[in-house]
């Protein structure tokens, strides 16, 4: 019988966060990372390399998070470290464009297909923030439309029926959004376009945008059935409305163009975050020039950032995806296809009833045995025993994502023998669940 373990010693983390919990709000600076929703308190990690990261208890992890997809070389790889250094030497900020800022944009704009100008801003949030408000001031209309399950970070039009922190809490919406704002978003389900076509129909001029994560990864991940976002793209245009893909997470993730590139169905408007700062904070919107020509200062819809571009989170992101190349995307998908049939196959010697839904190096079980095509689908999971499930991976030192309705990333510093151990640890904590 594989050795089970009872527990490890976190008692420094549990000191951090109690001390933690006297200055910040739950704990912690993102409602996700408190592991509130598998029934535990959050490691605090003093370290992080490749692979790995070390709690303050010194208990070492293979980590699935890699900062919600941003690693897609892993922790501390030496040649972003040394473009950070050399970028540190030259100051932290200047408030001012610089030539680096330029080669990052350049460099999205050549990788992804349907960004013809781009602006830097600083999070994910602020990218979709100002999409929208490209798309109401391009199409001189005020609606939107979101699916349910999709996450687009935390601006009041978005935050309905949102997944990530808000499926890992159950919060429907977030109270201090006002009813106004709230009316003017429309959601939906995910992967269905029958109620899209109604709601179209029924409010035919008034749709600014249909903004979507083409692979969704914030109710666990969840791809697009064949056609889908096909269909989408006819859809928009057919009501003149703008199609934004928010590949905050699949941007550079699933191809060096993302998804668009993947699915070859081109957005109007592309929102990207994480890889493209490689774990620094980052966000970008790009689109068509006539739409981004709409931005100040050349045109009138504002947005500014104190930081954005900053130097430091621009040779991160530089030094990240220059180090992709020919065998990246090959490398990550492959090592991810073999970890999934490896875990597929101990389900069905074991017994497990459970869902693997992955795309790319993304994948999420799900603890129902109903194929999960939807954030409706997915609240069917057993969150309890996916909670347990978490539990017994840290045990065996595998640290995923801290919620049923999140994705687990893989990076190119993930090796065979990291493979190796993360099936062992699965094997060891199925078998205890399913004994
Ligand atoms: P940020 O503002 O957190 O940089 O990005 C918001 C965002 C926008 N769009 C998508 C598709 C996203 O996934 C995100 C943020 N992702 C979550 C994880 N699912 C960030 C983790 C957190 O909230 O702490």
């Amino acid at each position: 019988m594989p050795e089970t373990l009872t527990h490890k010693n976190t008692s420094e983390s549990l000191k951090l966060f109690e001390r933690a919990c006297n200055v910040i709000p739950g704990g912690v600076n993102s409602p996700v990372r408190s592991f509130k929703s598998v029934e535990s308190n959050p490691l605090f990690i003093s370290k992080a390399k490749d692979a790995f990261i070390w709690d303050v208890d010194n208990n070492k992890y293979i980590d699935f998070v890699n900062s919600w997809g941003a690693l897609i070389h892993g922790h501390a790889h030496e040649k972003v470290i040394i473009e950070i250094e050399k970028a540190l030497a030259k100051g932290t900020s200047y408030g001012a464009p610089h030539e680096n800022e330029l080669e990052l944009c350049e460099l999205i704009v050549q990788s992804v297909p349907s960004i013809e100008k781009v602006r830097l801003v600083n999070s994910g949030t602020e990218a979709v923030m100002t999409a929208l408000r490209l798309a109401k001031a391009y199409t001189k209309r005020n609606k939107i439309v979101k699916f349910s399950g999709c996450y687009h970070g935390h601006s009041d039009s978005v935050l309905s029926m949102s997944g990530s922190g808000f499926a890992t809490f159950g919060i429907p919406s977030s109270p201090g959004v006002s009813k106004n704002t709230a009316n003017e978003t429309i959601t939906l389900p995910y992967n269905e376009l029958f109620s899209l076509e109604l709601i179209l129909n029924k409010y035919p001029n008034d749709i600014a945008a249909i903004i979507v994560e083409p692979v969704m990864a914030n109710a666990g991940v969840i791809p697009p059935i064949k056609g889908y976002l096909e269909s989408l793209r006819t859809i928009a245009n057919k009501f003149h409305c703008l199609l934004i893909f928010d590949e905050v997470i699949t941007g550079f993730r699933l191809s060096k163009g993302g998804a668009q590139e993947k699915f070859n169905v081109m957005p109007d408007l592309t929102t990207l975050g994480k890889i493209i700062g490689g774990g620094m904070p980052i966000g970008a919107v790009g689109g068509k020039k006539e739409i981004m020509d709409l931005l100040a200062p050349i045109g009138s819809v504002y947005q500014a950032g104190t930081l954005s571009g900053n130097p430091i989170s621009v040779a991160c992101g530089l030094a990240t995806l220059k180090s992709i190349d020919k065998n990246t995307y090959t490398y990550l998908e492959e090592t991810t296809n073999e970890l999934c049939e490896e875990v597929s196959k101990l389900n069905d010697k074991l017994g497990a009833n459970l869902t693997l839904n992955k795309t790319g190096s993304m994948f999420s079980l799900f603890f129902t045995k109903e194929r999960v095509t939807s954030f409706e689908k997915a609240k069917l999971s057993n969150t309890k025993s996916f909670a347990q499930f978490f539990k017994l991976m840290l045990l065996n030192g595998i640290y995923l994502a801290p919620s049923q309705f999140e994705a687990n990333f893989l990076s190119t510093a993930f090796s065979k023998e990291e493979l190796t151990k993360t099936i062992e640890a699965y094997k060891n904590s199925i078998t205890e669940m399913f004994k």
